[in-house]
Order: structure tokens, then sequence, then C-alpha cells
């Protein structure tokens, strides 16, 4: 019985010190603090510039890992580490502990805003469509596309472009799955769809890096809303969303925020004219 009392009247005094240190002996370690000791935060990213990038060194920038490597660094996170993912795996990845946040331009929306803790807006873009030149048959929006029982779509797998158009009607079969940026704009190129979708800055990106005068850009989409991603984090790690959260608006006050987007064609204000609590709870 002693033993028993002479442990607990350790543990006991250890609370009482932690409690009086501020770090209550046995409180569990916070993500943020873990993250610290990790060195690192591990993020997801789909390398679609200028929202996310990979060079051919290995080293990572676009806007949104910019953002999050700057904000964890003033959290006391050194550094990110980030792994390309398809976009529909992001969020089962991070809920699979794969990732400590995504930080890929990936929009909230309403179903997404249910499955992970989202900060305050970051990138906000329309949606684009990639045609042949002259966009011989017109689209405009996804119901267009719907229309046309001959046409095909590109889009990321889980993207918001693909299920717009199937939201549209497009049937699953004329939606075809793209992995990424170059094979989007080579499937158009060689004819193998009609169109390829995707954000409009990702869109400018390949045009510009293509230098193909027989492509046309169509954006906005007319029936796409803009959109406005922001890290996520998993459900239960609200405390370093929140963290995270801070250090935002403090960069949106002090104009840090916009040195880092805007040069990549990102606007500071369309992110903060709106905020989590709208973009979630939107239709
Ligand atoms: O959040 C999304 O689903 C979309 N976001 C970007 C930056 N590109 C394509 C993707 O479908």
């Amino acid at each position: 019985m002693s033993r028993i009392k002479t442990v607990a009247g350790i543990a006991g005094a250890l609370m009482l010190i932690g409690a009086w240190a501020g770090n209550p002996a046995g409180a569990a370690d916070t993500k943020l603090e873990q993250l610290k000791a990790q060195g690192f935060a591990r993020v997801a990213i789909a390398n679609e510039p200028p929202y996310t990038a990979v060079g051919a060194d290995g080293k990572v920038s676009g806007a949104a890992p910019d953002v999050a490597r700057e904000i964890f660094k003033r959290l006391g996170v050194p550094d990110i580490v980030a792994s390309i993912s398809e976009y529909g795996a992001m969020i089962p990845g991070l809920q699979a502990g794969r990732f400590d946040a995504i930080t890929a331009g990936l929009f909230m929306k309403p179903e997404r805003c249910a499955a992970v803790a989202y900060s305050q807006p970051i990138l906000c873009d329309a949606e684009a469509f990639l045609v042949k030149k002259g966009n011989p048959k017109g689209f405009k929006s996804f119901a267009d596309i719907a229309k046309d029982p001959s046409a095909t779509i590109g889009a990321p797998g889980g993207g918001t472009e693909e299920k717009k158009a199937l939201e549209a009607g497009v049937p699953r079969d004329r939606v075809i799955v793209v992995p990424d940026g170059q094979s989007g704009l080579k499937m158009l190129q060689d004819g193998r769809i009609d169109v390829y979708s995707l954000p409009v800055l990702s869109i400018n990106d390949l045009v510009k890096k293509a230098n193909d005068p027989n492509l046309a850009v169509i954006a906005p989409v007319a029936d796409a809303p803009v959109y406005c991603d922001g890290a996520a984090f998993r459900k239960g790690d609200e405390a370093l969303r929140d963290a995270f959260d801070v250090e935002l608006a403090k960069m949106k006050q002090s104009g840090e925020f916009a040195k880092i987007i805007e040069p990549y064609g990102f606007s500071a204000a369309a992110a903060m004219s709106t905020s989590r609590e709208k973009l979630c709870g939107a239709p």
C-alpha cells in the first residue's frame, strides 16, 4: 500500500511542479509541439503551378507551400516536407496521418469542410477551360459540355473540375481523369480530350509554358464560382489550425501575405474579402 502511496505522492508532486511550470506533467503533447520536435511539417501538394511546384532540383515552391513554410517557421517548425498527391487522395492521406497538413490549393467546399479543419482563406481563383484555338465547340460552361454528347473533358481526379462536370450532367465516361497539367495539355493537343479544366492561374501557367498558338483559354467558366483554398488540418488538430490562423492574420495585416502570393498572380484582397465560415457554408 505504501508503494502505491509513494508512487502517488511522486506523481502528485510532479503534477504540482508541472502545473506550476505551466506545463502540467502528463499533459498530452500538442500537435504543434510534436511538429516542433519533428523539425518539419509533412504537407500534401499537387505540383500544379502556381499553386504548388516541385523544381528539377526537388525544391518545393508555389504560393500555398510558400505561405505554409513561412507560417510554420513563425510557429517554431523550421521547414516543410512535401509529398505529391492526387487531389482526391489528399484528405484520406491527411486523415490516415500521412500528412500533417494539405497546402495545395484544395478549395473549400462544404463536403471538404466537413472532413478537415481549414484555415482562413489563402488562394482564390475562378475556373478555366483550355480548348483548341477558336473554341470550335463553343464551350463556356460545364453544362455546355454535358449537352454535347461527343464532348470529353479532362480534369484532376477527385478535383473540383471533375465534380463540377459530373454535377452538370457530363456522364462519367466523358469525364477523363488527368494526373497532371502536362498530361492534360498533351491530351488536348493530341485531340484526345476536347477540354482540359483547371483553375485560371494553373491553365494560364500551362499556356505560357506551352508556347502553342493553337490553344485558347475560356475563363471564367460560366457555371462555376470563384473558389478559395485554405491550409487543411486533420479534425482534432484545431489548436494547430488556430495557431496557423493567428500568424496568417498577422501576415495579412502587415502586407507580408500579399508579398508572398501576389507575385504568383493571386489576389490578397480576394482572400481577405471572404472567410472560412462563408466558404464552408456556401451551397
Ligand atoms: O481544390 C481542387 O479540387 C482544385 N484545386 C486546384 C488548385 N487545382 C485543381 C483542383 O481540382
